[in-house]
């Protein structure tokens, strides 16, 4: 007996992937899937069903928003189980912050969910559009005696495939655009495709996907910079409503140790903002205490984000927000990898 094809969802967002230049102002713009699709004859020879659905308007993913997420979770949940697969076309400039936050609202995810997209339109000669869409179909598509190899989000882009909440955008130039600093990569696709498989994320496929919609933005990402001013601290922590924020530390999650800072700090916390100790490294792991320039918050009860990329803190603290967890075990629930975005 033949066996069906496994089936495929394409969720068409935007990016470059789908753009043309606009006759008038000679700018990128995001353009109709269906005449999209038409550039990609190829799509037909790939040995799976696939079906598509766009966003009523494609946008650049420089203009995503929380709203937008849900849109794809939703598009994701009710479709689920009708799916073997799911591809999300997406433009690169907030891949890494879609593909984490969609690790996140997907709780119990049992299938694929692969992002990718391109740094050359599609129509482009020198595209590497074809490529990514084709190859993160097959991923998508893949199965192991009849259920998915890949079970989580993934980030598909220059023949490697990574785990999506690992992932940051490092260069507008390459098609080699995406780096994973902190965790090895899950696939890779030269003649052949390998498959990294002892790394790969074990889902409890015995429990249902639940969808997790609700993200608290109240939230923000301050970097650190030598000469950085008490009065900018104090107005950035006292920004109405703020529940949470980044703070983007030296090294080992080093910060000024100077009396105001700590001061500041301590003071957004017991107001119960969760402050958030994550490196501006692009590699390795904040270890508070290591250096008497971290010892102070650690003492005041900063979360430490330990390995995790900013893209993926920010959008783990939108949804720990969302989800009301209470502010007595909000560390202890931070600094334990959900989706396996952290060490
Ligand atoms: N600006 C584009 C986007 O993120 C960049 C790209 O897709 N390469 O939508």
């Amino acid at each position: 007996m033949q066996q069906s094809k496994p089936k495929i969802l394409l969720i068409y967002t935007g990016g470059t992937i789908g753009m043309m230049k606009d006759y008038e102002t000679g700018a990128l713009k995001a353009f109709d899937f269906k005449k999209l699709l038409k550039r990609i004859p190829e799509l037909h020879l790939l040995d799976c069903e696939i079906d598509t659905v766009s966003f009523e308007k494609p946008i650049d993913s420089s203009n995503i928003k929380i709203k937008n997420w849900q849109n794809i979770a939703l598009i994701i949940q009710n479709n689920y189980n009708s799916f073997d697969g799911f591809v999300v076309l997406h433009g690169s400039d907030t891949m890494s912050y879609s593909a984490s936050a969609l690790s996140f609202m997907l709780e119990n995810l049992s299938k694929p969910v692969v992002f990718t997209g391109s740094q050359l339109p599609i129509g482009d000669l020198r595209t590497d559009a074809k490529e990514n869409l084709i190859t993160a179909i097959q991923i998508a598509s893949l199965q192991d005696k009849g259920t998915s190899v890949f079970n989580e989000v993934c980030l598909y882009f220059e023949y490697k495939l990574y785990r999506g909440n690992r992932t940051t955008k490092i260069s507008a130039e390459h098609f080699n655009a995406f780096t994973s600093p902190n965790f090895t990569e899950l696939a890779e696709s030269g003649v052949h495709l390998k498959v990294n498989n002892e790394v790969l994320f074990q889902s409890n496929s015995k429990k249902l996907l639940k969808v997790n919609l609700e993200l608290n933005d109240n939230v923000l990402i301050l970097k650190l910079f030598p000469g950085i001013k008490k009065e900018m601290l104090v107005a950035l922590l006292s920004t109405p409503g703020l529940k949470g924020i980044i703070l983007e530390t030296y090294g080992s999650g080093n910060a000024p140790n100077e009396d105001w800072f700590i001061f500041e700090l301590k003071n957004a916390i017991k107001k119960n903002i969760h402050v958030i100790n994550v490196t501006q490294c692009s590699g390795g792991s904040v270890n508070m205490g290591q250096y008497e320039t971290s010892q102070q918050l650690k003492k005041i009860g900063v979360i430490s984000g330990k390995d995790i990329t900013s893209e993926a803190a920010i959008t783990k603290l939108m949804y720990l927000l969302g989800q009301n967890v209470s502010a007595k075990v909000f560390k202890t629930i931070f600094e334990t990898p959900l989706r396996g975005e952290m060490i």
